[in-house]
């Protein structure tokens, strides 16, 4: 019911498609009197569909109701093509998500055992790809590389992993790993799954305050980090943030054994490095030391395998916890579709290992699929904004900046808009790649909703349809469910493999959070609209929605509209308190030289919200910022 139904699927048909060009639907031809933003399709280019693994809308119905009538069956056929030391039992899952029916549980292939670091680098090097270029490293500087093989992959992962295990850190330890994106970040994360330690990863941009938060919530038993880093031409000393961390910690009652530094000497020498004798030890001078083979924790598929904070609005970051079994396979397999994964494939996800995006797919989902991921240390805009189609050129070996060799382009963590989304398909992508605009969050662990490439035509701006198992509802404030074309809150009706379970030491604030706003359903904080073909449309986080007269304005909707104006690069959208008035007009327009953005790319509306009510004592950690200046300019500029 989720889908487009079968007389739009004839609508579908009805326009005539053309290689890769945008569509807007004839209107006389439809009988219908406006074509809209939603009535635009852009088709997948000529030849795209026929190689893809999900070629069209039927073969993806097909799949898509068995997954949702059959879930047991349909993965636990995608998970026996992985390793399990032992198999599932009868029952492959068991979840409550009503609150009303008790405690929320979700279980995916409990009591099976396995191991992901095995999944991703053992078995990948037995089926004969151990020569593969697992990890194609590309510096801060153009020209500093560096690569390793799947074999190497996974000798370097033991040498850690046999480090890690004789310092005393055991399964279901935790390790706290506060990196920048060189090729010992997921080798580290590696690490910590092979001997079933539970890592967590603290984005290397985060301030003292953040860092030491988080170690004083999950107790790690060793901190890995390394000395200093390049971004672009500035150099940033992480190893002073985690000393600073551990002595804010230790106030805290918490203190960490073992500070494992990396040297990284393109940014800094460890003679310049503070150091701490007993505690702080340099990773080169003791991981090469050991055995480049390591014995895999066999892990029961419900033991957990990280820990991610995300900053709640209010109160404390939430330790969102992922489990080993269920996030292995459904990141595998939304990375296979999604991306139309192809062996030949070289993948590039740009985004930091600190964030979900990196881990479920740099890190963990393009390597369980054997894909050669290309590691970015650097900045987009470092030496020069040309930076990204340099790489997508160099490691295809092709003249600078064809980018002949893109194949399929994503797209997460913020509407992307259609004046946007027309840029990258026409500009980026030469009107020929389709674009994977994948809505998802830290919490569902990998992609929700989401165009399979070659399945069916995009439209600008929309994530287009449910991935397998995935059953969304939009539901209105009272949480009943609205049916066909609506728009309110999006929801989950079921569990999807690769969903979280609970917040790491508050499974009350994960029901209060997640499942009391609409009883029977995973909330997920955002607004969506369906439209009459059955498309997803995300108009941004429902604590962000502007009331007006009692219509509900979503922020994503009002700043489409503004980018859609030439002389717009980007904009957001905020409220503030005001009398009831009848029309939903802008009150003020401030034109700014930038948005405060985290390194992720998303616009902190929190920040913009305080700033036009001019609460500017209340603007909270700005630490994350990619430019925290921004913030300054725009405190002047809407000084009225
Ligand atoms: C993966 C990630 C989650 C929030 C999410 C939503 C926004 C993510 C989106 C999107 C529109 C998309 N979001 N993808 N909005 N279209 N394709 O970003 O995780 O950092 O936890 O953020 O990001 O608002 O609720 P996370």
């Amino acid at each position: 019911q989720t889908m487009a139904t079968s007389s739009s699927d004839r609508r579908l048909r009805h326009v005539e498609s053309g290689p890769g060009r945008m569509q807007r639907l004839n209107a006389v031809v439809l009988g219908e009197s406006i074509a809209s933003e939603e009535d635009e399709l852009v088709f997948p280019s000529e030849g795209f569909s026929e190689q893809a693994l999900v070629s069209s809308h039927e073969q993806y119905l097909k799949m898509y109701k068995r997954s949702i009538e059959d879930p047991a069956g349909f993965w636990s056929e995608i998970a026996s093509e992985f390793y399990w030391k032992t198999k599932w039992g009868e029952e492959v899952f068991t979840e409550n998500l009503d609150v009303r029916k008790g405690k929320i549980t979700i279980e995916w292939f409990k009591g099976a055992t396995t191991n992901v670091c095995y999944n991703a680098l053992d078995r990948n090097i037995e089926a004969g790809n151990g020569g593969k270029i697992a990890i194609q490293w590309e510096g801060n500087e153009p020209g500093h590389d560096a690569q390793l093989t799947y074999s190497e992959l996974l000798e370097k992962v033991c040498q850690l992993s046999n480090y890690l295990k004789d310092i005393g850190i055991r399964k279901g330890d935790a390790v706290v790993i506060y990196m920048p994106m060189l090729m010992e970040l997921p080798i580290a994360m590696l690490a910590c799954a092979r001997i079933g330690a539970v890592h967590s990863v603290v984005f290397a941009g985060f301030s003292t305050e953040s860092l030491a938060q988080r170690i004083v919530d999950c107790k790690p038993k060793a901190v890995i980090t390394c000395n200093a880093v390049c971004r672009g031409t500035k150099v940033i000393q992480l190893k002073d943030i985690v000393d600073d961390a551990l002595v804010e910690s230790a106030k805290n009652g918490i203190l960490v054994g073992a500070c494992l530094t990396y040297e990284n000497s393109s940014a800094m020498m460890r003679e310049e490095t503070k150091w701490q004798d007993g505690r702080d030890i340099w990773w080169q001078d003791v991981v090469p030391k050991y055995s480049t083979t390591c014995e895999v924790e066999w892990m029961d598929a419900e033991d957990p395998l990280f820990l991610l904070y995300t900053s709640g609005s209010t109160g404390k970051p939430k330790g969102v916890l992922h489990t080993i079994g269920g996030y292995m396979i459904y990141t595998a397999t939304t990375f296979k579709y999604a991306f139309d994964y192809k062996p030949s494939d070289i993948y590039w996800c740009t985004a930091d290992c600190g964030w979900i995006t990196g881990h479920s797919y740099v890190t963990y989902g393009p390597l369980l699929n054997g894909a050669t991921v290309v590691v970015f240390e650097g900045a987009p805009t470092y030496p020069d904004y040309g930076r990204c189609w340099d790489i997508v050129d160099k490691f295809k070996y092709v003249t600078r900046y064809s980018r002949k060799s893109l194949r399929i382009l994503g797209s997460v963590g913020e509407p992307i808009n259609p004046s946007a989304w027309r840029w990258l398909f026409n500009v980026v992508g030469d009107s020929r790649c389709p674009i994977s605009d994948t809505w998802w969050q830290t919490e569902t662990g990998g992609f929700l909703i989401t165009p399979l490439p070659g399945a069916w035509p995009q439209k600008p701006g929309s994530a287009t349809f449910p991935f397998f198992g995935v059953q969304p509802a939009i539901v209105d404030e009272k949480g009943n469910e609205l049916e066909g074309e609506c728009s309110g809150y999006l929801s989950i009706k079921n569990s999807w493999p690769g969903a979280f379970r609970t917040l790491y030491g508050d499974h009350e604030r994960y029901e209060t959070t997640y499942f009391k706003p609409f009883s029977g359903y995973y909330f997920s904080g955002d607004g969506c609209r369906r439209d009459k073909d059955g498309y997803y449309w995300l108009t941004g986080r429902v604590d962000d929605v502007i009331n007006v007269s009692g219509h509900r304005i979503g922020t994503a909707e009002v700043e489409s509209a503004l980018v859609s104006h030439p002389q717009c690069a980007e904009a957001a959208v905020v409220g503030v308190e005001h009398e009831i008035g009848a029309f939903a007009a802008p009150d003020r327009i401030h034109w700014a030289p930038g948005l405060p953005k985290t390194r992720s790319g998303k616009i902190m509306r929190r920040i913009l919200r305080k700033i036009a009510s001019r609460q500017l004592d209340e603007l909270g950690d700005t630490s994350t910022l990619a430019d925290p200046s921004v913030v300054d300019q725009l405190i002047a500029l809407s000084d009225f």
